[in-house]
C-alpha cells in the first residue's frame, strides 16, 4: 500500500509504536523551535532535566513574542534565554530578527525533517514539507534532550487543489475556505495534506500561510508536497542543498479527501470571535472598520508585503482607520527597504511595527473601545486583541489594504490591476541576528546563566494521591480557549516566567474571581465543554492552574495540545462517558474520585461522586501507559527523574 508524505515522514522518524491510527507513536526530533513567551518555562525545565548540550539536528530559541520592553521583565527573559541558548547548544535568533515561524521557514527549515515548537503555530514549517509539530514547552524540552516526541498515529485527510488562484485571492482565502468546511475542531488528531494540480501554482509562503492556519483547525499538522517551488525557494535562500523531492505515493491512502477549485474561491473573512466563523468579503462590504492590522506569522512574506505595498501606493490610509504593518522578518524588512516599496507603506500613513507579533497577541496596538479591527493573523478570539469589546474579522492581506485605503470593508476585487508577485530568484541573506552557540566542550560547561528576579522556579506536582476529593471551581461552556484559561497581552505576558504572579490572572477573562475561590478552595476541578482548551500551545495554561492546585478537568473533548499539557503537568484531563452527564455537575458542587490511583493503574473506569448532588457519572480516561504512568508520577518531569 503507498504512503502518505505524512506517512513517510513518521515511517523514517519513528521510535516507538506502530502506524497504526489512534495508537501512540514516538518520533525523533530532528529540530526544535521556541519563542521567548513559552521559552522561558521550556528552557528551566530542560535545566531541571540536568542533559548538558542539546541532542538534536538544529534548535532555534527565537525573541518575537514579549518584545514590548515596559518594565525588566522582557528584556530580563531575553537574556536568560541567550545565556541558556548559548551554553546549551541552541541558536538564538535576537529581538528584531522576525517572528519564529517566519524565520524558521526562510533560514532553517527542511523537507523531509521533523520538527517540534513550544507554539501552536510550528505546522507553518509543513509549508516546506515538514512535518512540523506544535507541542507544550516540556515536551520541546525533553526533544531537545533526544528524547523522543509522542503523538497519537494521525489520520491523514488530503486536500486535493485544483485549479488557479485569481487576482485578489490568496492563499489566505484557502485557509479560510478549509475553515469553513471543517470548523475549528475538524482537525484534531489529523493531518491535513495538500496534493493535486493547484499545489504547483502556489509559492513556499502561500504554502505556509495555510499549514500555518490548519492549527486553527484543531489539525496536529498540514503538509505540502516538496517540490519545484520548494526547491526554487530554498535556491532563493542560499539553502539548495536542503532540498528533497517529497510526494505521496500514486497509491496512498486518505482518510477523506476534499476537493478545492481554487479558481472559484473569493476573498473571504472570519467574523468575531472565532476563525470558523466564514462570510464572503463580498457579504460585509461597505462595513466600518476602525482599524487594520498586517502581518503575524500567517501574512508577513515578502509577497505579502509587496502586494500590500503595491495597493498602498500613491494612496492615503482612510482618516477613520488606524493601519499598522509588521513586516515578518528581518529579510523582509531590508528587501522592503532595498526596492523602495517601504517608502510606499510609510507614505501611505501606514505605521510600521518592529518585525515581531505585537498586534497578534495583544502586545500593542488594542483596537479602541467597540472597535472593528480586520487583521491578517489567524486568531479572533474574544479579548485577544487586548480590547475586549473589539470585533475582529480575519483576512487577506489584500482586503485588509484594500479596506485600509477605503475606510470600509472592501471587496479587494474592486481594485483593479494586480501583477503576479514572483518570489525573489534571490532573496538577501545576512545572518547577523542568529548567533551560534557554543560547541560542547569546557567553554559551554562553564558559561553563566543569566536570570534576573522575574524568573522564578516553576511549580512542581506530587505523585497522585489515592483519592480526590475537590470541589467545582469552575464550569464552562464549549470551545474555551488556551487564551481565557490564561490570557495573554502587553500587561500579562512579562509574567510568564513568573507562574505565582501570572497565575493571579487564570480564568480571569471568563470569570474575575477564579484565582481567589481557587486559593480559598485549596484547588479543584474545572468542568469543560467541547474543545476544550484549543487554540495556543501555552503550557501555562496548565502550569496556573496547577499553581492554584487545580487536580482534574472533566469536559466533553480536549483540544490536543492542551490534553498534552494538563498531563504533563500531572493535572488529569478526563471525559463525560456521557456527554448529557455535564449537566449533572455545578459549579460549586463537591466530588470525590475514590481510588483513583488504582484505577488509573488497571485502566478501569472511573466513576466520579458528585457528594452534592448524589450523583455516580462514569468517565473515559483515554491514556496510553505512558501517559497513565505520568499521571501516577505527578507529571514528566517527576516521571523522568523516577520520583
Ligand atoms: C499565540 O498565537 O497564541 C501564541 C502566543 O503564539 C501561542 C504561544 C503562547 O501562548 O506563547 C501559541 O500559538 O502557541
Ligand atoms: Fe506570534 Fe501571532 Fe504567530 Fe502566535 S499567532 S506566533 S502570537 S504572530
Amino acid at each position: 500500500m503507498g504512503l502518505t508524505i505524512t506517512e513517510k515522514i513518521i515511517k523514517t522518524h519513528m521510535i516507538s509504536g506502530q502506524m497504526t491510527k489512534g495508537e501512540e507513536i514516538g518520533l525523533k526530533i530532528d529540530q526544535t523551535l521556541t519563542q521567548d513567551a513559552t521559552g522561558t518555562m521550556a528552557y528551566l525545565q530542560f535545566e531541571a532535566m540536568g542533559v548538558n548540550h542539546v541532542k538534536t539536528e538544529r534548535s532555534v530559541a527565537y525573541i518575537d513574542h514579549n518584545t514590548l520592553q515596559s518594565g525588566f521583565e522582557n528584556a530580563d527573559d531575553h537574556r536568560y534565554i541567550q545565556s541558556v541558548a548559548n551554553k546549551y547548544g541552541i541558536w538564538f535568533s535576537r529581538p528584531g530578527n522576525g517572528i519564529c515561524h517566519q524565520v524558521h521557514l526562510e533560514r532553517f527549515g527542511k523537507p523531509g525533517k521533523t520538527l517540534i515548537g513550544s507554539d501552536s503555530h510550528t505546522p507553518t514549517g509543513g509549508g516546506i514539507g515538514m512535518l512540523a509539530i506544535g507541542a507544550g514547552g516540556l515536551d520541546v524540552a525533553v526533544a531537545m534532550g533526544g528524547g523522543a516526541y509522542y503523538i497519537t498515529m494521525p489520520e491523514v485527510v488530503n486536500i486535493k487543489l485544483s485549479g488557479k488562484l485569481s487576482p485578489f485571492v490568496s492563499a489566505k482565502d484557502v485557509i479560510l475556505e478549509v475553515l469553513r468546511i471543517l470548523t475549528v475542531k475538524g482537525g484534531v488528531g489529523k493531518v491535513m495534506e495538500y496534493t493535486g494540480e493547484g499545489v504547483k501554482t502556489l509559492s513556499v509562503p502561500e504554502r505556509a500561510t495555510i499549514t500555518n492556519m490548519g492549527a486553527e483547525l484543531g489539525a496536529t499538522s498540514s503538509i505540502f508536497p516538496s517540490d519545484e517551488k520548494t526547491k526554487q525557494f530554498l535556491e532563493a535562500q542560499g539553502r539548495g542543498e536542503d532540498y528533497i523531492e517529497l510526494s505521496p505515493d500514486a497509491d496512498a491512502v486518505y482518510e477523506k479527501t476534499i476537493e478545492i477549485n481554487l479558481s472559484t474561491l473569493e476573498p473571504l473573512a472570519a467574523c468575531p470571535h472565532s476563525p470558523d466563523n466564514i462570510k464572503t468579503v463580498e457579504e460585509l462590504t461597505g462595513m466600518n472598520i476602525d482599524q487594520v492590522c498586517i502581518g503575524s506569522c500567517t501574512n508577513s512574506s515578502l509577497q505579502d508585503m509587496l502586494k500590500v505595498a503595491y495597493i498602498l501606493k500613491g494612496k492615503t490610509v482612510h482618516e477613520a482607520v488606524d493601519l499598522s504593518i509588521a513586516p515578518g522578518s528581518k529579510q523582509v524588512y531590508q528587501m522592503l527597504a532595498d526596492c523602495g516599496a517601504l517608502t510606499d507603506l510609510i507614505a501611505s500613513g501606514a505605521r510600521i511595527l518592529e518585525c515581531a507579533c505585537g498586534p497578534c497577541i495583544g502586545m500593542g496596538q488594542s483596537p479602541c473601545s467597540e472597535g472593528v479591527s480586520l487583521r491578517t493573523f489567524n486568531r479572533n478570539f474574544e479579548g485577544r486583541s487586548g480590547t475586549k469589546n473589539a470585533q475582529v474579522y480575519l483576512v487577506s492581506p489584500e482586503t485588509a489594504a484594500v479596506s485600509a485605503i477605503n475606510g470600509v470593508l472592501t471587496n479587494p476585487k474592486s481594485f483593479g490591476e494586480l501583477p503576479k508577485i514572483k518570489t525573489p530568484e534571490n532573496f538577501l541573506i545576512n545572518d547577523n541576528m542568529i548567533i551560534k552557540p557554543l560547541p560542547v566542550g569546557a567553554e559551554s560547561v562553564s558559561a553563566q546563566i543569566i536570570r534576573g528576579p522575574n524568573i522564578k522556579p516553576f511549580p512542581k506536582n506530587s505523585p497522585l494521591s489515592d483519592e480526590i476529593q475537590a470541589k467545582v471551581i469552575l464550569k464552562t461552556g464549549d470551545n474555551i480557549t488556551t487564551d481565557h484559561i490564561m490570557p495573554a497581552g502587553a500587561k500579562i505576558l512579562p509574567l510568564r516566567s513568573n507562574i505565582p504572579a501570572i497565575s493571579e490572572f487564570c480564568f480571569t477573562a471568563v470569570d474575575e474571581a477564579f484565582p481567589q475561590r481557587a486559593k480559598e478552595a485549596g484547588g479543584g476541578i474545572i468542568i469543560g465543554g467541547v474543545n476544550y482548551g484549543q487554540g495556543s500551545s501555552r503550557e501555562h495554561a496548565a502550569l496556573a492552574p496547577l499553581e492554584l492546585g487545580i487536580k482534574a478537568v472533566i469536559c466533553k473533548s480536549f483540544a490536543r495540545i492542551h490534553k498534552q499539557n494538563l498531563i504533563n503537568n500531572g493535572i488529569i484531563p478526563l471525559l463525560f462517558k456521557n456527554t448529557e452527564d455535564y449537566e449533572k455537575v455545578s459549579q460549586g458542587d463537591d466530588l470525590v474520585f475514590e481510588n483513583i490511583k488504582e484505577k488509573l493503574k488497571s485502566g478501569e473506569e472511573i466513576v466520579l461522586k458528585n457528594i452534592t448532588s448524589d450523583a455516580e457519572i462514569p468517565l473515559e480516561g483515554e491514556f496510553s501507559e505512558r501517559e497513565r504512568n505520568m499521571l501516577l508520577a505527578g507529571g514528566l518531569l517527576n516521571l523522568t527523574k523516577g520520583e
